[in-house]
């Protein structure tokens, strides 16, 4: 029964989308000139990568968390960390897995969360990590039954609903080709950071900050996209405590709404010196001026609670926005980032997401870095791997092992590993 309701939700949601005239045809992308990332809002083109830090780049970071994101508060609040697992024969012997209990706390009120972590055995010394959310509870990433349920999860999905069945989501995370390469992984429900509906915001970690009003949201107000940036932080603030971790080769991987939060983390945070957007789409790498797939009005109407609500008086304006999505790429030079498409995804708009990455090449050019040299899109699994990275592979919108192999390569290239 409960299937039922969930199946017939979903085919309403789709035919929501459907009814919005959703643009898939490339001719009908409408002619649109891109915001400038180099010209500073007093009309001075930057030309160097200290003027482009010292001007341009704050007035960037300025836009996007006023127009889209909302702002990050510059207040902190007190996390703990206990273990709650060490198992030092994970995955046959060839990792090393923690489970540790975060808790956030602003003294009167706390929310919890989980992160799960897998260590190489081998090499000993220190290794890289991907850091990265998942969807539907760290027991959906592997068949381990010493893995527990995310705490958000229950917040957001029924008991007997297909989320809670363990290891279904294994396909999105193969640890043991992550770790067989040598690198680390940190992955927490993305639910336990903040609860993904819109009602939920009051056990999310953006209640327990300064200023939290239920009843008052300001118009720059942050909201989820935020706090799961935020929450992405603070992992990196608990891997900087972790012997094993070599805090220099920190890389965050966000699929579709976590590629959103990957990007907006990755500009806010250079403790991530690999940030990659993996399907990202609207909101994420995809161009919104394009208008293809998903847009603004419909994101907004269908996740009110993830952007900025002055983000929202640009539903069907994309002309009027300030930023594009080039420039939240190019805020994360001249650390690397990679953008991962998938042909069938179109709703995501491979083509706008491979543009954003070839249109951030001038900041990265700056610094002498290695771009993206054509605005043609490259063939089916012919990844691009300078210091700005692209591929797009066959299939549909997810996570698949051909994606984690390009990560792997392009983790591997920039972190000589
Ligand atoms: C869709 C949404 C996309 C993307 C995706 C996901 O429903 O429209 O923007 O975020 O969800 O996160 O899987």
């Amino acid at each position: 029964m409960k299937n039922l309701t969930y199946f017939i939700l979903c085919l309403a949601v789709t035919s929501i989308y459907a009814q919005q005239n959703v643009n898939y045809d490339e001719s009908k992308v409408p002619a649109y000139t891109l915001p400038e990332l180099l010209k500073c809002q007093n009309g001075e083109m930057v030309t160097t990568a200290e003027e482009w830090e010292k001007q341009r780049r704050p007035e960037l970071m300025e836009l996007f968390a006023s127009h889209v994101y909302g702002r990050t508060p510059a207040e902190s609040i007190d996390v703990y960390h206990e273990l709650l697992t060490e198992n030092p024969e994970a995955l046959g012997g060839k990792a090393t897995c923690r489970q540790v209990k975060f808790t956030f706390s602003n003294g009167n009120k706390k929310t919890e969360a989980i992160l799960l972590m897998y260590i190489p055995n081998k090499p000993k010394g220190k290794v890289p990590v991907f850091v990265g959310y998942n969807f539907n509870g760290n027991h959906s990433t592997t068949t381990d039954t010493t893995i527990l349920y995310s705490p958000g999860l229950r917040l957001v999905r029924e008991p007997g609903h297909p989320d809670w069945e363990r290891g279904n989501q294994t396909n999105r995370w193969p640890y043991d080709m992550i770790i067989g390469r040598g690198y680390a992984v940190a992955t927490m429900c993305y639910h336990d950071i903040f609860p993904d509906k819109p009602e939920l915001k009051d056990h999310s970690v953006i209640s327990l900050f300064p200023g939290y009003d239920p009843q008052k949201t300001a118009p720059d107000d942050w909201q989820a996209i935020g706090a799961w940036a935020l929450g992405s932080s603070r992992i990196v603030d608990f891997l900087e405590t972790q012997k094993e971790i070599d805090t220099d080769k920190i890389a965050i991987m966000g699929h579709s709404r976590q590629g959103k939060a990957a990007l907006w983390a990755g500009a806010q945070d250079p403790r991530f010196r690999i940030v990659i957007s993996n399907n990202s789409g609207c909101g994420g790498a995809a161009l919104f001026r394009r208008k293809f797939g998903e847009t603004i009005e419909i994101i907004n109407k269908a996740f009110p609670h993830w952007f900025c609500e002055n983000f929202h008086q640009y539903n069907n304006k994309e002309e009027w926005l300030p930023v594009d999505q080039h420039q939240l790429l190019a805020l994360i030079a001249p650390r690397k980032v990679y953008v991962a498409s998938a042909e069938e995804d179109l709703w995501a708009d491979p083509r706008g997401e491979f543009l954003a990455a070839y249109d951030a090449g001038p900041v990265y050019r700056l610094y002498g870095l290695e771009t993206i040299n054509q605005d043609k899109m490259p063939g089916l699994h012919k990844p691009i791997m300078g210091d700005i990275g692209y591929h797009i592979r066959a299939g549909k919108h997810d996570v698949t092992e051909y994606d984690w192999a390009c990560f792997l390569d392009f983790a591997g290239k920039h972190f000589k590993n």
